[in-house]
């Protein structure tokens, strides 16, 4: 006996990174972590470097690939609920910001992804213009980083004020909520994010476990959030639970022969 099931859908529009620390497999991992289908599109690939010092390789895909993905998945499922990750060129983000107007959607989580750990801070300036000209307007949350959140707010952030006054600075872009994500880079023992929501700041705060960072937290936690919402969960309780499901990962890293311990999605993992 056939029983159709009907689970959240969600799309994830990012790129591969090939070891699985970050990225589309992260994402994907994560939707069906916490029951949700996942539809990805691909935008690049990178491959880190082993003989050299693990810097990235990068390929985009060609933009007409990326439309027909995003065309075949808008067609395939009745889907509103959509995350960006990593698009690294211009005209990938002409692209996909061309693909997400064909229809409507509820949820469209950016992670605004201008550089990834280890990649020199300079390179990504057009894409970071690019990105909040044409992507941040459409969406309805946005989850950058401190070194994102700076650099769209052009706030310099050093305390959880800042970052607070970041996230406000940067709902003025166009989103209608902003995830401003502090983990270990501000000082202090506990790792703090905040979520503007255009009236007010929530706090969500773990203490720090340890003070190197951990490939995968930040495209973890956005796909989350993006899981619970497609589910209908509101945004404070989505934040609060992929603050803990990233938390929980973190626990339960996996170690890597490069440079940085990953998230591990355990699919037994419950929230
Ligand atoms: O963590 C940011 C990120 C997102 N997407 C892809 C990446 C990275 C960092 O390496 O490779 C594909």
């Amino acid at each position: 006996m056939v029983s159709h099931q009907r689970p959240a859908v969600a799309l994830v529009i990012a790129g591969s990174e090939a070891t699985g620390g970050a990225g589309i497999q992260v994402d994907l991992k994560t939707f069906h972590q916490l029951g949700v289908y996942g539809m990805g599109a691909l935008t690049c690939i990178v491959s880190f470097d082993p003989k050299d010092n693990w810097n990235h390789r990068f390929v985009p895909i060609d933009p007409q690939v990326i439309h027909d993905q995003i065309e075949v998945c808008e067609a395939a499922h009745d889907v509103d609920t959509v995350k960006i990750g990593m698009l690294g060129t211009i005209p990938t983000i002409e692209t996909v910001a061309e693909g997400l107007k064909v229809q409507q959607w509820k949820n469209i989580v950016l992670d605004p992804v201008l550089i990834c750990k280890g990649q020199e801070a300079g390179q990504a300036h057009d894409t970071d213009e690019a990105l909040k000209s044409h992507i941040l307007p459409l969406s309805t949350v946005v989850t950058p980083n401190v070194f994102e959140a700076s650099a769209l707010s052009g706030i310099d952030i050093r305390s959880e004020a800042d970052l607070a006054a970041a996230a406000k600075k940067i709902g003025e872009l166009g989103p209608t909520y902003v995830v401003a994500k502090g983990g270990v880079e501000l000082p202090g023992d506990e790792a703090v994010d905040v979520l503007w929501d255009g009236e007010k700041i929530t706090r969500y705060a773990a203490p720090k476990i340890g003070e190197e960072r951990v490939g995968g937290a930040g495209c973890t936690l956005a796909a989350a959030i993006t899981a619970e919402l497609a589910k209908g969960t509101d945004i404070h309780e989505a934040v609060r639970i992929a603050k803990e499901l990233v938390t929980r990962g973190i626990e339960g890293r996996m170690r890597t022969n490069h440079v940085y311990d990953t998230v591990w999605q355990q699919a037994s993992l419950s929230v």
